[in-house]
């Protein structure tokens, strides 16, 4: 097994301390950073995507391997800005004013950022004035994450502030979490959901044209 089979492998098992002294070696024997992202890293978010659908690897594995992937994001980040990777497009991730779960946003935001796309963590609880600062700033897609039925109405909130804002043009808007769903994401005028973190990297990609 080559050196970056090696760290895939580790990413899919989600066992960080390898994944990370893997990196650093193969850093140090001259790979490139770009193909210890692509066929390391995001191969293995993508496969541990795959085996999520399946019904084979479950939300702990998921988050287990989004953690070894983050980890070796760490040491790669330095060396990708360095090597000139241009990220995709910008995407401003937050859970919505009055949630404060973030354990699904985070890994929305991992498997994006592990996809090619820079993020814009606007952390949790977040009012809608933040979500269209973000967009003055750049983010081409706005991710927006609620938990609770009590907090969904403020996904519409966002989205007519955007719209007030007069940037509803120059950003789309992906909702997901527990309680919401596509006719909801109809409903508020967004442009799209998507159920999990793996559906949600293919939606992106879609709303940019990637
Ligand atoms: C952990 C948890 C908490 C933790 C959160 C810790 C943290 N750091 O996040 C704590 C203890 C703080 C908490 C608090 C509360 N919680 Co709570 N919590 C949960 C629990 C058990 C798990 C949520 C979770 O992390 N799931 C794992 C992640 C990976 O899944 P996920 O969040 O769904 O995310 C996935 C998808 O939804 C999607 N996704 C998520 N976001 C986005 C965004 C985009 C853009 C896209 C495309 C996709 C996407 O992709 C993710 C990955 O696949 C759920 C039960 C459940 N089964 O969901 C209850 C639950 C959500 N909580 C609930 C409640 C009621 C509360 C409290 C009100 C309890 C209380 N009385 O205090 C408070 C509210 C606090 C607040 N203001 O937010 C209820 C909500 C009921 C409802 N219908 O509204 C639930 C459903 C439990 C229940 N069955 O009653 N909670």
């Amino acid at each position: 097994m080559s050196l970056i089979e090696e760290i895939r492998e580790a990413v899919i098992q989600g066992q960080a301390p390898v994944v990370v002294e893997k990196v650093k070696q193969a850093l140090e024997a001259g790979e490139s950073a770009e193909v210890i992202l692509n066929q390391g890293l995001i191969s293995a978010m993508q496969r541990v995507g795959e085996l999520f659908e399946e019904g084979i690897a479950f939300v702990p594995e998921m988050l287990i391997a989004a953690r070894a992937m983050d980890k070796a994001l760490q040491i790669l980040r330095p060396h990708l800005i360095e090597q000139g990777v241009q990220p995709i497009a910008k995407v401003a991730v937050g859970t919505v004013k009055g949630d404060l779960h973030d354990i699904g946003k985070k890994l929305v935001a991992m498997m994006l950022e592990g996809s090619g796309f820079e993020i814009m963590d606007l952390g949790i609880d977040v009012p809608p004035e933040k979500f269209v600062e973000a967009v003055r700033q750049g983010a081409k897609v706005v991710a927006l994450s609620a938990l609770l039925t009590t907090t969904m109405p403020n996904m519409k909130h966002v989205v007519e502030a955007i719209q007030q804002a007069g940037l509803r043009g120059q950003t789309r808007i992906i909702i997901g979490g527990a309680p919401v769903n596509q006719a909801y994401a109809d409903q508020i005028g967004a442009d799209g959901y998507a159920p999990d973190a793996s559906s949600a990297v293919r939606k992106v990609r879609e709303l940019v044209g990637a």
